[in-house]
C-alpha cells in the first residue's frame, strides 16, 4: 500500500480534489518524449487542439473561478473588516473589546501594568517605554514617546494587519497623555498602511480634572482638523460624560466594562448586520460604507422598544430618546450627511410588527437628521426580550460646539483656580534675599528653572529619553 503510494504522482488542484495519478514510469516516459519533441520540433508538428475540448475545460474553470468568487463573498461575515489600534489605556480596552468580537487588533501604552491587563495575546500588546512609564496626562510626553517608538510601532502594525483589513480604526481618549498626546503622530504612521482611517475618540465623565478635560478640548482640535483635510475619514466621538447618564449607578469596575460595550457594539451591530441577509428590508454593505465613511464626524447609539405594537411608540421613542441613545451630545444631526439606522427584533416581535410603525419611525428620524439620504433595515437578532431596538448612525457632522466650549470652560475655571493656588502656596513659600529687600517667590525661581531646562517633571522624561536613546543606539 504504502510503495504504491510512494511510486505514483498524484495531481491535486486547488479545491484539494485529486483529479490524476500517474506511476513513475508513465511520468518518467512522457518526460522523455517532451524532451525529444523539444530537441526536434520539426519532426513533431504541433498538436491540434480539439475546439469542443477547449470549450469544455473554458466552461470548467469559469465555474470553478465563479465558485471560489461566492465562497469569497459567502466568507465574508461583515461588511469592513476593521483593523483596531488602541493607544493608551481607554484605547487599549476599547481595541481589546473588539478583539473579542473577532477583528484584528493591536495596542500600545507607555505603562506595563496597564498592558497586562489587556487582554489579548502578549504579541498584539506593545509597551512603550518612556521616562517612568505613563504619560502622566501630559500630551508632550504622550507625542514623544509615539515618535522615539515610531519602528516598533509600524513593524508591529504591518506585522498584525494585512491586505485583508478594508480599513484602521485607531481608539484613543482625550482626558489622559499616551493617547491623546500621541493620536497625530501615530495616525501619520497608520496612514503609511494607505487604508482609510476612523477614530475612536472618547471625551472625560463631568467628575473628571481640568487637567483631563483640557487634554480632551485640545486633542479633538488637532483631529478635527485632520477629519477636514481626510487624513481621518470618520472622527467618531464618544463621551463617557454621556454613557454615565445612560447606565447610571455602576460601580467604576463595571462602568468600563459597560461603557466600552456601549462604545463598540452599536458599530459591530451595523457592521455585521449589513453583510448579513434578512427578509425584511436590507442596508446592505454599500449603504453602511456611505454612512460610515461620509467624512467629518460620526455618532451613533441605541434605543430600545418595548411598546413596540402600539403605532407611533417607535416614532415616539425616536423623538424623544434618538439624541438621549446617542453616545455624545450636543451635535446638530441636522448637518448629517448620510445617516442611516436599523430596526432590530427577535423573530416573533418582527413578525407582528407592523410595518406601519417602523414607517412613522423612519419619517422622525429623517425629520430630526434633515438627511435626503437616509437609508435603513430590519433584521432579525436572537435578543431574549421582546423589544425592537433601533440603531442609529449620522455622519458629516460638525464638532458639538456646546459641548466643547463647557469642556473648555471647566477646564479653564479649574485650571485658574489651580494656578491661583500654586501662586498662593508660591508667595507663602517666598524665599528672602538678602536684608529682606529682594525677595524672590518660588513661582519665580520655578520659572527660571524651567528656563534652564531644570525643572522637576520635565527633566525625568529628558533623562530617561537619554537613557532610551542610548539603549537603542547601543
Ligand atoms: N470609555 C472608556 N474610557 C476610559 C477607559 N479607561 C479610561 N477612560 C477615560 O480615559 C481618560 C484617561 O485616559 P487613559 O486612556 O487612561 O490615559 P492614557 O492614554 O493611558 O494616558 P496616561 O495614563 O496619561 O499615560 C479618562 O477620561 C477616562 O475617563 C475605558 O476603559 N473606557
Ligand atoms: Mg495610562
Amino acid at each position: 500500500m504504502t510503495e504504491e503510494i510512494k511510486n505514483r504522482v498524484v495531481v491535486i488542484d486547488d479545491t484539494g480534489e485529486e483529479t490524476r495519478a500517474k506511476t513513475e514510469e508513465e511520468v518518467a516516459k512522457e518526460n522523455q518524449e517532451m524532451e525529444y519533441a523539444f530537441k526536434s520540433p520539426d519532426k513533431n508538428p504541433e498538436p491540434q487542439l480539439d475546439p469542443s475540448v477547449l470549450e469544455k475545460l473554458k466552461a470548467i474553470k469559469m465555474s470553478k473561478e465563479e465558485g471560489k468568487e461566492m465562497k469569497a463573498v459567502a466568507k465574508r461575515d461583515r461588511s469592513l473588516y476593521f483593523g483596531v489600534v488602541g493607544l493608551g489605556q481607554a484605547g487599549s480596552r476599547v481595541a481589546e473589546t473588539f478583539y473579542g468580537l473577532g477583528y484584528e487588533a493591536c495596542v500600545f501604552n507607555t505603562a506595563t501594568q496597564d498592558l497586562e491587563h489587556i487582554n489579548l495575546p502578549e504579541n498584539r500588546k506593545v509597551y512603550l517605554p518612556f521616562a517612568l512609564g505613563g504619560a502622566g496626562k501630559e500630551l508632550d510626553n504622550g507625542r514623544a514617546a509615539v515618535e522615539q517608538n515610531g519602528e516598533l510601532i509600524i513593524n508591529k502594525l504591518n506585522d498584525i494587519f494585512s491586505e485583508r483589513q478594508d480599513m484602521i480604526l485607531l481608539a484613543i481618549s482625550g482626558g489622559g497623555g499616551t493617547g491623546s498626546g500621541g493620536a497625530e503622530s501615530i495616525l501619520g504612521l497608520i496612514s503609511s498602511l494607505g487604508k482609510p482611517i476612523g477614530v475612536i475618540y472618547i471625551l472625560p465623565m463631568e467628575s473628571e480634572d481640568a487637567l483631563s478635560k483640557h487634554n480632551s478640548v485640545v486633542t479633538l482640535g488637532r483631529l478635527a482638523k485632520m477629519a477636514s483635510s481626510d487624513v481621518i475619514t470618520s472622527l467618531i466621538v464618544i463621551d463617557n460624560a454621556k454613557i454615565e447618564v445612560i447606565y447610571p449607578g455602576l460601580s467604576k469596575a463595571d462602568f468600563w466594562v459597560t461603557a466600552n460595550e456601549a462604545i463598540v457594539s452599536p458599530l459591530h451591530i451595523f457592521n455585521y448586520l449589513s453583510a448579513q441577509s434578512t427578509k425584511y428590508d436590507s442596508l446592505d454593505s454599500m449603504d453602511f460604507g456611505r454612512v460610515f465613511t461620509a467624512g467629518d464626524c460620526t455618532i451613533y447609539g441605541m434605543i430600545e422598544v418595548e411598546n413596540y405594537m402600539e403605532t407611533t411608540a417607535i416614532a415616539e421613542a425616536v423623538v424623544e430618546n434618538l439624541e438621549g441613545g446617542l453616545l455624545a451630545d450636543d451635535f446638530n444631526l441636522k448637518e448629517t450627511r448620510f445617516g442611516g439606522f436599523i430596526v432590530v427584533g427577535n423573530e416573533k416581535v418582527l413578525s407582528e410588527l407592523p410595518a406601519m410603525n417602523i414607517n412613522y419611525a423612519s419619517h422622525m428620524i429623517s425629520e430630526i437628521c434633515n438627511s435626503p439620504s437616509l437609508v435603513s433595515g430590519v433584521y432579525e437578532m436572537p435578543i431574549e426580550k421582546n423589544v425592537v431596538r433601533v440603531y442609529t448612525m449620522f455622519s458629516g457632522l460638525g464638532l458639538p460646539s456646546a459641548r466643547i466650549e463647557a469642556l473648555k470652560k471647566e477646564a479653564d475655571e479649574k485650571m485658574s483656580t489651580l494656578k491661583e493656588k500654586e501662586k498662593s502656596r508660591a508667595d507663602r513659600m517666598a524665599v528672602d534675599y538678602g536684608a529682606g529687600t529682594e525677595t524672590q517667590s518660588k513661582v519665580q525661581e520655578v520659572h527660571r528653572m524651567i528656563q534652564q531646562k531644570k525643572s522637576g517633571f520635565g527633566q525625568l522624561t529628558k533623562v530617561a529619553e537619554k537613557k532610551i536613546t542610548d539603549r537603542r543606539k547601543r
